[in-house]
């Protein structure tokens, strides 16, 4: 079967206004900021991509190795009719839960739900053809936005891996679960995947590779504002820096200015200069503790039933029930 035509509820026009808003907030606040979804450009999503396979990223590897061995607790537990996955990317580890589901049996219709619509494009029609007799149905959305698009009828399970929770910020946080409970049903499901709290000395590398893919990842976005709003940031003028904050227990990117620039964005008509050493954070990835994420769960209404971690206790995958 092939997959259904993409529904689509972020329009360029939609993404370009968000865009913008965001370079003028985040560049004339003090200090400065980006937000991480701006990553990820096809170029963004390449070097992603390459990142998830570099010897210290360890998370993807570890989120897998769990759900590897517990997708089929999850295809159980859940009995799910229907699989929704938001920020799906390429859903490369979503068909560890599509095989489970399909020994089992049950399963008819999977969404996924990404602002990228050629990421959706391509992930749609391979998991399509791979799944004879499943039902694909692509939603090009944002997830913090488009949660009341949701399809409903029969048993819903939500899936946000990755850990890409953590790149909102508590309050964001607790209003994305909020909303995500808001969109469900008493019996639907929400499976998440955190990474977890430890050695900062296993965090920092993760985010500071030795072969530099992560700072080019970093600057990328740089160069996204560079291409889609005329701006002329001297890209190489920024160095990377992967810091560890201790009491909010999350890691943060910078892009620290080597030397004073200044940048000027045609499109909003802004200039914006940059001291010696001045810092524009552009990520925040949360490390999670596994009763802390019970409890933001429950703070939100959901009831957590399972949590599983990879053998090495990296990263973990909470099931909670609506
Ligand atoms: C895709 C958001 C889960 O926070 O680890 C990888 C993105 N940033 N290296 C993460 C990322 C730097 C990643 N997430």
């Amino acid at each position: 079967m092939s997959a259904e035509p993409l529904e689509i509820h972020l329009e360029e026009q939609d993404l370009d206004r968000a865009l913008r808003e965001d370079v003028r907030v985040g560049l004339t606040a003090s200090p400065k900021w980006l937000p991480p979804k701006w990553f990820y450009d096809a170029r963004g999503s390449e070097l992603f991509e390459e990142i998830t396979r570099l010897p210290e990223y360890y998370p993807t590897r570890a989120e897998r190795a769990a759900l590897a061995a517990h997708a089929d607790d999850v295809a159980a537990m859940t009995g799910a009719k229907t699989l929704i996955e938001l920020g799906s990317g390429s859903s490369e580890k979503t068909r560890l839960l599509l095989d489970a589901f399909t020994r089992q049996g049950g399963l008819g219709t999977f969404v996924p739900l990404d602002v990228s619509v050629s990421a959706l494009r391509s992930s749609t029609e391979r998991i399509a053809a791979a799944y004879p007799g499943l039902r694909v149905r692509g939603i090009v959305g944002d997830f913090t936005r488009h949660l009341d698009r949701l399809p409903t009828g029969g048993r819903r399970l939500v899936a946000f891996l990755g850990g890409t929770i953590g790149n909102l910020l508590p309050a964001e946080r607790a209003g994305f679960l909020a909303a995500t409970r808001a969109a469900l049903e008493a019996g639907d499901w929400l499976l998440v995947g955190t990474d977890l709290v430890k050695d900062p000395g296993v965090v920092v590398p993760a985010y500071d590779d030795a072969a530099g893919v992560t700072a080019e990842f970093n600057r990328n976005v740089l160069r996204v504002v560079n291409r889609e709003l005329g701006a002329d940031f001297d890209v190489e003028a920024f160095r990377h820096v992967a810091v560890w904050d201790p009491e909010r227990e999350w890691i943060e990117m910078r892009l620290r200015a080597e030397r004073p620039t200044r940048v000027r964005v045609a499109a909003l008509g802004l200039d914006v200069a940059f001291a010696a050493g001045e810092e524009l954070r552009t990520e925040v990835s949360a490390k999670f503790r596994p009763a802390g994420i019970a409890a933001e769960l429950a703070g939100a209404g959901f009831v957590r039933q399972a949590f599983w971690t990879d053998p090495d206790g990296l990263f973990g995958v909470s099931l909670a029930r609506a």
